[in-house]
């Protein structure tokens, strides 16, 4: 038997995001599945998810990229990740609101949300944790001779912890086959990137370490998604990892609720006007004959299932008491 062990490989169906259309149905399902547990999280008074409404270009142009046998790490904004791969929407608000029928039955909320049959390995709360995580996990792949690549979200914040150069050097000198993606929205929690940056770039940080890297814009999901199987192939044939920046935008606050009496108006508005789905859907208009009636039927698609989504969660049932224990290391 073979002395290293490595997560169990996807066995669930992954979808495929092939079409313009379904570039543009992914996208709107994050975004209505963000703002369904938004609301209902207001309405019971209950602190609310990270969520990534204006990023949702980046999770879908990454994740139509990948293939069935790669494995995914990720962050605490991690929702579109999921969605993108197929999870769910159901599980995983059932997951959010503690209950059996959730992902990992109510016990990790959305900060530690897994889904073994998708491949999603984890999502860390420790900001950079899935850094380190996703190398490891990429070195099993290689020592075990198995085909998938690894990808790791991760945010322009954790790329300033040390665990980043760390994670890239390993990576780096052991040729692993990873997909490094930072999602560089602007903000680490409360706080600008600029005051924690010099220079603009997180993309830069991976030459002196013999990475290839690409900065893209991240609110353009087709550019996202040309980038990253650009950046997917050149993995698949070197076998060496590459750094892929997602420039993009947090429009919601750093958690629900949040009033974000702190962000500049100006600068969100100047990214509001540059959303991910508006471009996309007028991008359709312009080139496919995508009409106002065709995208009617997408939006009501898509609230049908995060409808279905919601009263499925809400009448899933509490864990019993007497599995406080299961499934936890204790
Ligand atoms: C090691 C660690 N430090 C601090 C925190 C608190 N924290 C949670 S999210 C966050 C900001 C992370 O910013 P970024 O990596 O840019 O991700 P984003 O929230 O923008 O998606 C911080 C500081 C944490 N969870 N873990
Ligand atoms: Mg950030």
């Amino acid at each position: 038997m073979s002395p290293f062990s490595s997560p169990a490989l996807p066995s669930a169906a992954v979808p495929s995001i092939e079409h313009p259309e379904d570039l543009l149905e992914a996208m709107l399902l994050i975004r209505a599945y963000e703002l369904r547990l938004s609301e209902l999280s207001a309405q019971s008074g209950t602190p609310g998810t990270c969520t990534a409404v204006g990023q949702e270009a980046a999770a879908v142009g990454v994740l139509s990229a990948l293939r069935a046998e790669d494995l995914i790490l990720t962050n605490h904004r991690s929702a579109g990740h999921l969605l993108a791969r197929g999870a769910d929407p159901g599980r995983m608000m059932a997951e959010v609101m503690g209950r059996r029928d959730g992902y990992c039955k109510g016990k990790s909320g959305s900060l530690h949300i897994s889904v073994r049959e998708l491949g999603v390995v984890l999502t860390s709360t420790i900001v950079g944790g899935e850094l380190s995580l996703a190398t490891g996990v990429a070195l099993s792949q290689t020592l075990l001779g198995r085909p998938g690549i690894v990808a790791c979200f991760f945010g322009d914040g954790a790329a300033g912890e040390g665990i980043f150069h760390e994670s890239l050097n390993l990576a780096a000198v052991w040729k692993l086959p990873i997909l490094y993606v930072c999602e560089n929205n602007e903000w680490q929690a409360f706080v600008h990137r600029r005051e924690t940056m010099v220079g603009e770039r997180i993309a830069d940080r991976a030459a002196p370490y013999g990475i290839a890297s690409a900065t893209v814009d991240g609110n353009d999901v087709e550019a996202v998604r040309d980038a990253a199987r650009s950046a997917t192939a050149a993995i698949r044939d070197n076998g060496r990892p590459f750094l892929l920046e997602l420039a993009t935008y947090r429009q919601r606050g750093h958690f629900e609720p949040d009033d974000q009496t702190y962000v500049d108006a100006a600068e969100l508005a100047a990214w509001k006007a540059r959303d991910p789905i508006e471009r996309m859907k007028a991008r359709l208009a312009a080139k496919d004959g995508f009409t106002t009636g065709d995208f009617a039927g997408l939006q009501a698609r898509v609230a049908a299932r995060i409808d279905a989504a919601a009263a499925f969660a809400q009448a899933s049932p509490w864990p019993d008491p007497a599995e406080l224990l299961t499934d936890v290391y204790a």
